[in-house]
């Protein structure tokens, strides 16, 4: 093989080793460029003499338009390869399914509220709603508890820097009571100036805040307290409303609820209400599930009723503990701990 085709085959091979652009251009100038090997050939034409330069200028020639075309061929290829490699990092395979952005669902003790409230909506109970920063009056004084009562201590109940009427320090409510005071107070002033007033028939569920913080205790929890107040409500009234509610609520008539006797400033008698399940895996275990009792006369006098006229029932029950026992949550804090591998079994 002549000296040119070896030079046009060197070309060739070092061409295709050219990985990037910047490579094929250093190649391309160690043949074509100012210096490069084709160039040399092109001076040493000048020394032929006139017959030999131009057969050899015209092998030369076309030794440079074989390596301009190897040349052209290669940038061509490697612009090829830079499209091929973009198009595969952007490529959209629009075949796949939309990102889901996933359903949301009910925090389970939003779920538990909302079956409370159509369960006692279903015995004919209004819902109440009010205030979570409360006065003194509401938290406390209305429900019958003395002054040095322990749980108006720091120890208990939360307060707020800043003072109601009374000159107390606002407190964060400690149970719902003070909701059904207000609801009380309210219904016995519309109906003041008649014959006979409606009964109050009326569950109170929301935040409650108590300083407390363990497996079963949080420093924010929720209750619902109900209270059904007319001229003639007694604890068999209590039994059967409570009864109908926690089968409905477990979904389950396989239980037994007992009254145990307790005290409370603002009901007398006071009760703890235990059921225990005749089935499943909390089965001949009496669990506590409620506070009850029938509501104290002084509390009805604070409702602006005449406690010689009226008299009824309160009960009050820990939602979350509800809500524990129904979904088998052993530790009251993965209510509130916003973990979506606890939460998104409620979905
Ligand atoms: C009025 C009059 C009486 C509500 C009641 C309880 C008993 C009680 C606790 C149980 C678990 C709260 O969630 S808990 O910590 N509650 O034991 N509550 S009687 O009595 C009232 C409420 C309002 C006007």
């Amino acid at each position: 093989m002549n000296d040119l085709a070896q030079l046009l085959q060197s070309a060739q091979a070092e061409f295709a080793q050219a990985s990037t652009p910047a490579d094929l251009e250093n190649a391309k100038a160690r043949f074509l460029g100012k210096s490069g090997q084709v160039t040399e050939l092109m001076k040493g034409l000048a020394a032929l003499p006139v017959e030999e330069k131009k057969t050899r200028g015209a092998e030369i020639n076309q030794l440079k338009q074989g390596i301009e075309a190897a040349l052209n061929a290669r940038r061509q290829a490697l612009l090829d390869a830079e499209l091929e490699k973009q198009l595969k990092a952007e490529a959209l395979d629009v075949s796949l399914p939309g990102r889901q952005r996933g359903t949301g669902g009910l925090h389970p003790i939003t779920r538990a509220m909302e079956r409370i409230e159509a369960i006692f909506g279903s015995m004919g109970f209004d819902v109440a709603d009010g205030p979570e920063i409360e006065t003194d009056w509401f938290s406390f004084s209305s429900l019958n508890n003395p002054e040095n009562h322990p749980a108006r201590s720091m120890q208990d109940t939360f307060y707020v820097d800043m003072k109601d009427e009374g000159g107390r320090w606002f407190n964060l409510r400690p149970h719902t009571s003070p909701m059904q005071i207000r609801y009380a107070q309210a219904h016995a002033k519309r109906y003041a100036g008649q014959e006979t007033m409606p009964e109050i028939r009326v569950i109170a569920p929301g935040r409650t805040y108590r300083v407390d913080s363990d497996a079963t205790h949080s420093p924010m929890f929720h209750q619902v307290e109900g209270l059904w107040v007319g001229e003639n409500i007694s604890f068999k009234d209590l039994k059967s409303v409570y009864l109908n509610f926690i089968t409905a609520f477990f979904e389950t008539d396989a239980l037994q609820l007992r009254f145990r006797p307790s005290y409370f400033p603002f009901t007398e008698p006071s009760a703890e209400i235990d059921i225990m399940f005749e089935t499943g895996p909390l089965k001949g275990r009496w669990l506590e599930v409620s506070g009850a009792g029938q509501v104290h006369p002084q509390v009805i006098r604070n409702m602006g009723l005449d406690p010689e006229r009226y008299i009824g029932f309160a009960f009050g029950s820990g939602i979350d503990r509800l809500a524990m026992l129904r979904y088998g949550v052993n530790d009251l804090r993965l209510f509130f701990e916003g973990d979506l591998r606890f939460l998104s079994q409620f979905k």
